[in-house]
């Protein structure tokens, strides 16, 4: 007998975000109207800084593989049903004899949040499905007339979210925040807080079925009801003006402000203060003079305090100023050149085998980077959490940052475009004031074809349009001549529309020895700098063998030390991201006894131990690091 599900008296629907016109901006505005997805709006920036009840900890959980709880017996959602009831798995409470129900989440299994599902249980592990999550909590005490939004950091891949058995919407895509106002609707005691995560790999989706990395489900970030006043503070820039060091430009955008409304920024370090009005939507520009600012740099990650104030409202942070661009071949941080000395990494902590999700996940990593001798981090392949920028701008390493659009995407469809826009859009809009970010990344590997490249190009000019000050690349491919299968050639029309034409190669590991570096050409048609976006070899922490033996600590540490002058044959280097700090979970690696479903590029392994190619790259980053700063010296 299928369940008949008696549906919930229909109710108000979830009073809605602000208009997007009323967030950024006539000119984002526009932009942002055709993205389509319809769910999500730019969330409040910096949430961390708000008054916040924080919803993470225990979670009651379903997993719910055949997704019983979303789609009725004839696999129609119950949200679709003439008075939606939203889905089975609400909160509806067991007691009633009249009312058949096969699940209670009040005696459920438990899953912390944030974190991924995967690693918190053995039968997860490789669990791709539904999982249904539920969080009771009471209401905050508040001052009448605030409001309050459900704050989502990241839900992998797709999330409907209920509150009280009412739905407040749906969001797509794995790595970007997303929020729901939620004024009015809730409860003093006893809130239900349902969730249906679904990681699906879907064909159509970004990324598509086919990557390199753990597809982590679950609540995978933070999860906070925020509180702010009635009229407050959505979003704001403050950076410095492309060309001129001396001042400073931005704007700060209200929500639910009248016209002319008074906004102040305030960076008290440089004794400098500047007022603006908000214009009808809420926007109010700045242009104002920061003399004697100390500008952010690797070496100086100097941060200002900046603080905002309107209506009532305040909101602060310390952010970094800087300028980055390029000339001819150079990348120029603060009108300098800068060779950016890197790393890739994923977002996962190693020695837990999970998605990294925290501060101090953030720390680790960053820390090791550090000890590396880096300057930059290649964050692959999809946006990470938002605590890693930060903890970024404050070490002084400069970040990449990138959406998963990954190897075979759907080019031809359009939700598919739109969706990769609005998963850039939402990193752009999340990190726009971290000093840190430098590269914005539309892609990874993306084969050559006219379709592919309309949609590349897309993607680039959404990031110019938010972004006009920070640089745009993507990690394209590289090909041997046919002719002479030691001239390796790059040759995509992409590199003509990015800031930085970056490839990844892998000569010595998936093609030849590493002795064939030593016969390696390059032909890279471009004046642009030249950032080697990928190369590395897979080693086994602690397996010892001869510099001949593949997966031995020796034979990465080899190909390390002859893929490094090989590329300094390449005249526009000017910076590399090797492939990879750590050893990151993969299902695509199976080699038993070795792999056992990790990626064992990394220098470091999934014990935290340094392979030996560690320390040959530290070396070489160790000389980089000192002929810079002899250069500056010169000057
Ligand atoms: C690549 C991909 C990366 C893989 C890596 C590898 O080119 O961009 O995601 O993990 O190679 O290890 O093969």
């Amino acid at each position: 007998m299928p369940h008949l599900v008696r549906p919930i008296p229909s109710r108000p629907p979830a009073r809605p975000e602000s208009p997007r016109a009323l967030l950024l901006g006539p000119l984002l505005a526009a932009l942002l109207a055709a993205t389509g997805l319809g769910a999500t709006e730019s969330v409040i920036a910096n949430p961390t800084a708000r008054t916040a009840l924080a919803l993470d900890g225990a979670w009651r959980t379903i997993v719910d593989p055949y997704d019983n709880g979303y789609l009725d017996y004839r696999l129609e959602p119950y949200d679709a049903k003439e008075s939606p009831s939203g889905g089975y798995f609400l909160d509806r409470q067991q007691g009633s004899p009249s009312e058949l129900l096969e699940y209670n989440f009040d005696t459920a299994p438990e899953l912390a949040v944030p974190g991924d599902w995967n690693s918190q249980s053995e039968r997860l592990l490789y669990y791709e499905g539904t999982v249904w999550y539920r969080r009771t909590f009471d209401r905050p005490a508040s001052p009448a007339g605030h409001r309050q939004f459900l704050h989502f950091g990241a839900a992998n891949y797709e999330a409907e979210v209920y509150l009280n058995g009412c739905k407040l919407g749906r969001h797509i895509g794995g790595f970007t925040p997303f929020q729901f106002e939620v004024t009015g609707r809730l409860r003093d005691r006893g809130n239900s807080l349902v969730v249906r995560v679904n990681n699906q790999r879907r064909p159509e989706g970004v990324p598509t079925v086919n990557t390199d990395w753990w597809n982590y489900g679950g609540l995978t970030r933070d999860v906070l009801l925020l509180d702010v006043p009635a009229v407050f503070i959505r979003d704001y820039v403050v950076q410095l003006k492309p060309g001129d060091s001396g001042r400073a430009h931005g704007f700060v955008q209200l929500d639910g402000a009248a016209p002319a409304t008074p906004v102040r920024i305030e960076i008290a370090g440089l004794g400098v203060s500047a007022e603006a009005s908000a214009d009808a939507t809420g926007l109010a520009s700045f242009d104002f003079a920061v003399p004697g600012a100390a500008l952010w740099s690797p070496e100086d990650p100097r941060r200002y305090d900046v603080r905002i104030s309107a209506a009532g409202d305040r909101v602060g942070e310390m952010i970094g100023l800087r300028t980055i661009s390029t000339r001819g071949s150079d990348i120029l941080l603060n009108g300098r050149p800068v060779f950016l000395r890197g790393i890739s990494l994923h977002e996962e902590n190693p020695l837990r085998g999970a998605r990294a999700f925290s501060e101090s996940d953030a720390r680790l990593l960053l820390g090791w980077a550090k000890e590396l001798g880096c300057n930059f981090i290649r964050l692959a392949h999809y946006p990470h959490n938002e605590h890693v920028a930060r903890v970024a701008d404050e070490l002084g390493l400069l970040l990449w940052e990138e959406i998963p659009v990954y190897w075979t995407i759907h080019w031809g469809d359009p939700a598919t475009l739109d969706n990769a826009r609005e998963q850039l859009t939402s990193l752009i809009l999340r990190d726009h004031n971290r000093a840190s970010v430098v590269i914005w990344s539309v892609g990874n590997e993306t084969p050559v074809s006219p379709e592919r490249t309309a949609f590349m190009t897309r993607l680039i000019a959404r990031a110019r349009q938010l972004d006009p000050t920070r640089l745009v690349s993507a990690a394209m491919e590289v090909h041997a001549d046919p002719a002479n299968p030691d001239r390796k050639v790059v040759e995509d029309p992409l590199a003509a529309l990015t800031d930085v034409v970056s490839f990844n190669e892998y000569v010595g590991w998936y093609v030849g020895l590493p002795d064939d570096c030593a016969k390696v050409s390059w032909v890279v048609n471009t004046a642009k700098p030249v950032i080697i976006s990928e190369f590395g070899g897979d080693a086994l922490q602690g397996l010892h063998a001869t510099a001949l033996t593949r997966f031995s600590e020796e034979f990465q540490a080899d190909l390390y030390r002859k893929t490094l002058p090989m590329l300094e044959r390449i005249p526009q280097l000017r910076g590399m991201s090797p492939w990879i700090l750590c050893d990151f979970r993969s299902p695509r690696r199976p080699l038993a006894g070795i792999q056992d479903g990790w990626n064992r590029k990394g220098l470091i392994g999934a014990n935290g131990k340094r392979k030996e190619a560690f320390f040959v790259l530290q070396e070489f980053y160790k000389a980089k690091a000192a002929e810079a700063a002899a250069q500056a010296k010169a000057r």
